[in-house]
């Protein structure tokens, strides 16, 4: 039997999953799981803890060999996603500069409106095809280069620019050291505002105009790594992690690295459905074969990132469970202990639906930290009185979030001239049986749920088709997906 090891690291946990398969169908056992989430600093700001999660990688890596042994499996390859957008930054001696700040970090705030007076965000559509997102790396970049305190050779910021010899995205950052090996993997790179949407490779020009902003950005264009496309072998195990782990010389694969690209490729989209990857994010939007650059696609704040064999995740980013999630934990440090998910949510099926629409798009949302009063502030504002209890606030959420997905389908239809027929809800929130229920009724479409855990799936099903246990296009891996996974199915109507 051969195996594949997924390491997936999202906002809320990172997992380390075996992939066995055997060409036709794909079993995932999970061999380590971690909590993650953004941690404030001594000095206020947000990062990840990037060492914690690299301990929760040695420990699933190890676990995953004791499971391959138990089971007679070879593991044949790593694969590595996380989030898009953050990224590390490495020194002269190849050690990190800091930990990675996270892009719920307010040190963006006003910085892309700074960005768009010198280069107009057409300019940049143009080229990148991105959504305004304020997080988005370049706008990290900048405020990290600001002029302003003291300390960077960039002329200032956090003094962690100036310090840089190399700039990695997160799970390259990881495969780096895994490998020692430094590579950019393109479909997350396609998040940075840096790349060309057309051409696949670095934006000469955008980083050209990006120097003209920061000066000290001048040396962006010698930071950044080679592109390589998933399914390139990027290296070996290093001997120490080898020692770590107990593995081989594994080879570490480049995957889909962008979380959403992975969990895209494995939604079991046919016909022309649509796809939700629902987690902290809700990604929404269509597959197609080109970027759709146009006027009207700008202003409707559609992204054309990068996904697997050329194509283009054409989605709006919906904030998503994040939303929810948030209230959850502020519920849990306010009752001193766990919330019942599933209970709230079962609670929140018995309130009416449709008391009012917030839009949870807002910025006001994007910050940690007490979110209950800050959703409870903007249904007051709509002018609704709502019960005071958690099953109500959570109801008003899940609709907010249904009418979010619902109007990004409609529009990313429209915009790129597709007539969706269905929706796939892909990711840990497909286990939301309110959630995708409320999207089917809103959007009007049938809804089609799993799989959960549809990034590691589609980062295994990468790595086992580069070393030819799985042949095909992404047709062939989808029907992989549906052989090895139940799916549950929702009506458009209630
Ligand atoms: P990320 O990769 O962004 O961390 P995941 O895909 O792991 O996100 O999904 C996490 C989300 O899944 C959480 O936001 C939570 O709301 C939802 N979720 C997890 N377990 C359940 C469950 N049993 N029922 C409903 N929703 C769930
Ligand atoms: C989802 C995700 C999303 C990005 C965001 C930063 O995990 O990768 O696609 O926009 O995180």
């Amino acid at each position: 039997m051969t195996g594949f090891v997924a390491v997936d690291l999202g906002a809320t946990s990172g997992r380390v999953m075996l992939g066995v398969v055997d060409g036709r169908r794909a079993e995932l056992v999970e061999c380590g799981r971690f909590p993650n989430g953004p941690v404030t600093d001594d000095r206020g700001a947000l990062r990840w803890d990037v060492q914690a999660l690299w301990r929760g990688i040695v420990d699933g890596l190890r676990s995953a060999g004791d499971v391959a042994r138990e089971r007679g499996v070879e593991i044949r390859g790593i694969g590595v996603d996380s989030w898009a957008v953050d990224y590390g930054l490495l020194d002269a001696a190849g050690e990190l500069v800091a930990d990675p700040h996270c892009y719920r970090d307010p040190r963006t705030d006003g910085v892309a409106d700074e960005v768009y007076r010198q280069i107009p965000f057409a300019d940049h559509y143009a080229v990148n095809g991105l959504q305004h997102l304020p997080f988005t790396t370049e706008f990290q970049l900048v405020a990290g280069a600001s002029t302003g305190s003291a300390g960077s050779a960039g002329g200032g910021g956090d003094g962690e620019w100036g310090k840089a010899e190399q700039l990695l995205l997160l799970p390259d950052l990881v495969t780096y050291w895994l490998t020692g090996r430094r590579v950019a993997e393109v479909t997350n790179a396609s998040t940075t505002g840096l790349l060309d949407a057309r051409s696949r490779t670095w934006s000469t020009e955008l980083l050209d105009r990006l120097a003209a902003v920061r000066p000290g950005l001048g040396a962006l264009r010698d930071r950044l790594p080679e592109l390589v496309e998933p399914g390139a072998v990027v290296g070996h195990l290093l001997p120490e992690v080898r020692e770590a782990t107990g593995l081989g010389e594994v080879p570490v694969l480049a995957v889909a690295s962008h979380d959403t690209a992975s969990a895209v490729a494995a939604a079991p989209l046919g016909g022309s459905a649509a796809y939700v990857s629902s987690g902290t994010w809700s990604l929404v939007g269509l597959e197609l074969p080109a970027p759709v650059l146009t006027e009207a696609s700008r202003a409707a704040n559609f992204t054309n990132e990068l996904g697997l064999d050329g194509t283009v995740r054409y989605l709006r980013n919906v904030m998503g469970l994040w939303v929810l999630d948030e209230c959850v934990r502020a519920w849990a440090a306010e009752d001193g202990a766990p919330v019942d998910l599933p209970g709230l949510l079962a609670a929140a099926a018995t309130e009416p639906g449709g008391r009012c629409l917030v839009d949870v798009d807002g910025d006001e949302f994007l910050a940690p930290g007490d979110m209950p009063r800050r959703v409870a502030e903007a249904v007051a504002r709509l002018g609704i009185e709502l019960p005071d209890r958690r099953s109500a606030l959570a109801r008003v959420i899940l609709d907010s979030l249904a009418a979010a997905s619902a109007r990004a389908i409609a529009e990313a239809s429209s915009l790129a001239g597709v007539v969706v027929d269905a929706v796939h809800v892909v990711g840990g929130g497909s286990q939301n049986e309110l959630l995708c229920r409320l999207t089917a009724e809103a959007a009007g479409l049938p809804v089609v749920a799993g799989p959960v855990e549809a990034t590691a799936l589609g980062n295994v099903l990468v790595q086992a088709r580069a070393v030819g246990v799985v042949s095909g296009g992404l047709t062939a891996l989808r029907d992989v997906v549906r052989a090895s996974v139940t799916l549950r199915r929702y009506a458009a109507v209630s």
